[in-house]
């Protein structure tokens, strides 16, 4: 029998944990034949609530699912023994009146323990993904403390920020979102980032050409994108979900599987200085992946205009890494 897969999922009673976990137990992220035994990882005082999804997996009687351990965040070491994938989604939110600084602030040490503990205790092999935000600078305090894992295992999620792109290309365009291809998110999961709409392309075509509206591409598309998150949560009256949790699947399966030829996977991975991007930061990039390993895609278009929507993003980056000095090693 294939040995099973230990995916660890911190938040997982959260908004977005609780809509990943039925698809990762389904067979659908890592196949058919690969069982999965799931982590669920909380704070003490929603042990509760992973009691009760306990139940509902159950209850699903999914055929790939070989087993579910419940853990409380205040025992790492024991919640991330031998896992194979850690999806970091446990965090605090943003809230109302809290300056981005200030959420920097609180939830940094969370990934300096979370570093710790996957670099004691986790799989040799680890693949982590950090969703909670602000999720790059938090993913580069978890790699730093976990110095006995590879580099190329830790990524941030700007997923969703790709797919949120793709689809309005495709909008725009009056085409299926599947025929939009290629769409790079440079930078920070914030509203500095810079989705690339220059390197993009509709149907094998630059999307340049076939949508001529080119100040909206340049204003609206992305200003769209960079400001999609509080758009859902002012209609919605909570934060993306379904999506997010669709978008850190998406990130795990194209990571798993090759990429297909002319596309991008988005995703930020520790910068090794490809174009321009300082060393050492954990930024987005053009990503491809053979399945097992994934490199930088070389080669992409960055003119004048995308040079200085890149470096602006980058800034950011290199302030909220300043902001976190303190917590890494
Ligand atoms: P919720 O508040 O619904 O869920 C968070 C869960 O994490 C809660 O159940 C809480 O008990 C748990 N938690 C808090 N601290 C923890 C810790 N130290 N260890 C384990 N669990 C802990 O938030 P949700 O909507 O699920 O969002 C989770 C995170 O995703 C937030 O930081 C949010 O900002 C971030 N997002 C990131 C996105 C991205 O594209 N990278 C997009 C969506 C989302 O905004």
């Amino acid at each position: 029998m294939t040995k099973p897969l230990r995916v660890a999922v911190t938040g997982a009673a959260g908004q977005i944990g609780y809509a990943t976990l039925f698809r990762l137990a389904s067979g659908e992220i890592f196949g058919a034949q690969q069982p999965v035994i799931l982590h669920l990882i909380e704070l003490p005082q929603a042990q509760g609530a992973l009691d009760g999804i306990h139940m509902e997996l159950d209850d699903c009687a999914f055929a790939t699912l070989a087993g579910v351990e419940k853990f409380s965040s205040d025992n790492l070491e024991l919640a991330f023994k031998d896992v194979d994938w850690v999806l970091c989604i446990g965090s605090i939110p943003r809230g109302k009146g809290m300056e981005r600084s200030d959420l920097i602030r609180i939830n940094g040490p969370i990934f300096t323990n979370t570093g710790k503990a996957i670099n004691a205790a986790a799989s040799r092999d680890v693949k982590v993904l950090v969703v909670g935000n602000p999720c790059n600078t938090n993913c580069l305090i978890a790699m730093s403390h976990a110095p006995d894992i590879p580099r190329a295992n830790w990524f941030a999620m700007t997923r969703l920020d790709q797919n949120r792109a793709a689809s309005q290309l495709a909008i725009k365009a009056q085409r299926p979102v599947a025929a939009v291809q290629n769409v790079a998110i440079w930078g920070n999961h914030s509203a500095t980032q810079y989705p690339d709409f220059m390197n993009a392309k509709i149907d094998g075509q630059p999307a340049s050409q076939v949508i001529t509206d080119h100040e909206w591409l340049k204003s609206t598309f992305i200003s769209t994108v960079q400001q999609r998150g509080a758009a859902v949560i002012a209609a919605r009256g909570a934060s993306s979900a379904a999506s997010a949790a669709n978008a850190a699947l998406d990130t795990v399966k194209s990571l798993v599987n090759p990429t297909p030829a002319g596309t991008c996977i988005s995703a930020a991975v520790l910068s090794d200085g490809s174009y321009g991007v300082e060393e050492g930061i954990i930024s987005g990039f053009p990503l491809s992946s053979d399945g097992k390993n994934w490199k930088i895609i070389q080669g992409f278009q960055v003119d004048e205009f995308s040079r200085s929507k890149i470096d602006a993003t980058i800034n950011e980056l290199k302030t909220e890494r300043d902001t976190v000095k303190d917590l890494l090693p």
